[in-house]
């Protein structure tokens, strides 16, 4: 099989670019990666290089580029099967999609709000009301998610699955760092997270990164 590279922006701060890697990860396959730091006069054209939005993650893997996080994932869970990134239950695999789906098109405020720092130390921050709003709902889902399909382990659905990939930059970066107050539901997941050797492995690599980006704190 043709080798695998991603392309992610600073591990820092971007929350997609986690979210696709985390996917490449789990695939068990050996993959290369290239960092392309954000922000900087060459950035657009450097990221024009891989894909054709400018932006990241993009993967490449033989003559086949992706490029979108949700579609990277996919293309990762089609690819390598054995990594079983959908839950095999089928209402489980649905709300799966349905979380995923919902994480990679809303959460405007959360986001906006709180931008993702995996290095961040922790620092208070109340949420304004649509801040607030999106915590209720992602709490709500995840706490659905494992009371309802999270029988079999610590993750959304039990096992690592695309809905942590998605969510692993909320918990981690975000929820962790800005100390949202949280449901014991939603903070043990969030420990999950923290404690997920992938998420580590990220945050190491982070913590290694000497560009800073003011606009992101
Ligand atoms: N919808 C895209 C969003 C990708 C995106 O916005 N990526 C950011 C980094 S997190 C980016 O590449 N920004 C370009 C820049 O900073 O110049 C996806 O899901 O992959």
């Amino acid at each position: 099989m043709a080798a695998l590279t991603i392309v992610v922006g600073n591990k820092r701060y971007s929350s997609w670019s986690l979210r696709g890697w985390l996917a490449v990860r789990l695939s068990g396959g050996t993959f290369d990666e290239v960092v392309i730091n954000m922000k900087k006069p060459d950035t657009t054209a450097r990221m024009l290089s891989y894909g054709p939005t400018g932006k990241v993650p993009v993967l490449k893997h033989g003559d086949i580029t992706v490029w979108e996080s949700l579609a990277i994932i996919e293309y990762i869970a089609e690819t390598f099967p054995a990594a079983m990134l959908w839950p095999t239950d089928r209402a489980a695999r649905a709300h799966c999609r349905a979380s995923s789906t919902e994480m990679h098109s809303g959460f405007q405020s959360l986001r906006q709000q709180m931008s993702m720092d995996v290095v961040r130390p922790q620092i208070d921050r109340t949420p304004n009301e649509g801040t607030a709003t999106d915590i209720a709902r992602i709490t709500t889902l995840w706490r659905e998610a494992r009371q309802k399909y999270g029988a079999n382990g610590p993750f959304l659905y039990g096992a690592p699955s695309v809905a942590d990939c998605m969510y692993a930059p909320v918990a981690a970066g975000r929820f962790h760092t800005f100390k949202v107050k949280l449901d014991p539901v939603s903070a043990a997941y969030v420990d999950t997270i923290l404690n997920w050797a992938p998420m580590q492995e990220w945050t190491a690599a982070a913590r290694a990164e000497t560009d800073v980006i003011a606009e992101y704190d």
